[in-house]
């Protein structure tokens, strides 16, 4: 099983510089205390990866499913890259299954079909203290690694990297 202590060499960031880099962030408002707190950590890292804020751009939707189109509708301003977020918190019925899945393959084939690379920071827990835990809490901020993650894929893209 992944964990997220084990992956932290992956996101070494110390060469990434963002400054030439325009992004655009999408935010579901479906469990808004967790979305919040991943885009603010999102916006920061962008800011200390040499993003300009007045090129940090902002697009909300209803719920993770919206993040698909939303992802496309953020498209039309051509940013270099797109941070999708979202929270999933497993209720009883079966909604957990069928959006997760949904927004997987939504923002799997965005990233097929088009050239911007689209980020998935959708978190998918059991619990609200699991997605507390990934959001700010005690395995660090999910938004922080979507951030370096989509200034190295928008670098990759214009071969900077
Ligand atoms: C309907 C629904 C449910 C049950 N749970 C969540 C959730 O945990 N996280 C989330 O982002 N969205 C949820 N939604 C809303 C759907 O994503 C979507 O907004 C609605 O089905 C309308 O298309």
């Amino acid at each position: 099983m992944s964990r997220v202590e084990n992956n932290n060499n992956i996101f070494n960031n110390k060469d990434l510089n963002g400054s030439s880099l325009k992004v655009s962030i999408v935010v579901s408002k479906w469990n808004s205390e967790i979305t919040e707190s991943l885009y603010k950590a999102s916006f920061q890292k962008l800011i200390d990866l040499g993003v300009k804020s007045k090129n940090i751009f902002r697009v909300n939707v209803s719920g993770s499913f919206e993040l698909i189109f939303g992802c496309k509708f953020a498209m039309r301003d051509k940013p270099d890259v797109i941070i999708a977020i979202g929270s999933l918190i497993k209720g009883e019925t079966k909604h957990f299954d069928f959006i997760s899945y949904a927004v997987t393959n939504g923002i799997k084939d965005l990233n097929i079909l088009f050239e911007i690379p689209v980020i998935f920071s959708v978190l998918t827990d059991d619990t609200l203290e699991q997605a507390i835990n990934r959001s700010g809490g005690k395995y660090g901020n999910k938004g922080e690694e979507s951030a370096i993650a989509a200034v190295e894929m928008a670098l990759l893209n214009k071969k900077k990297v």
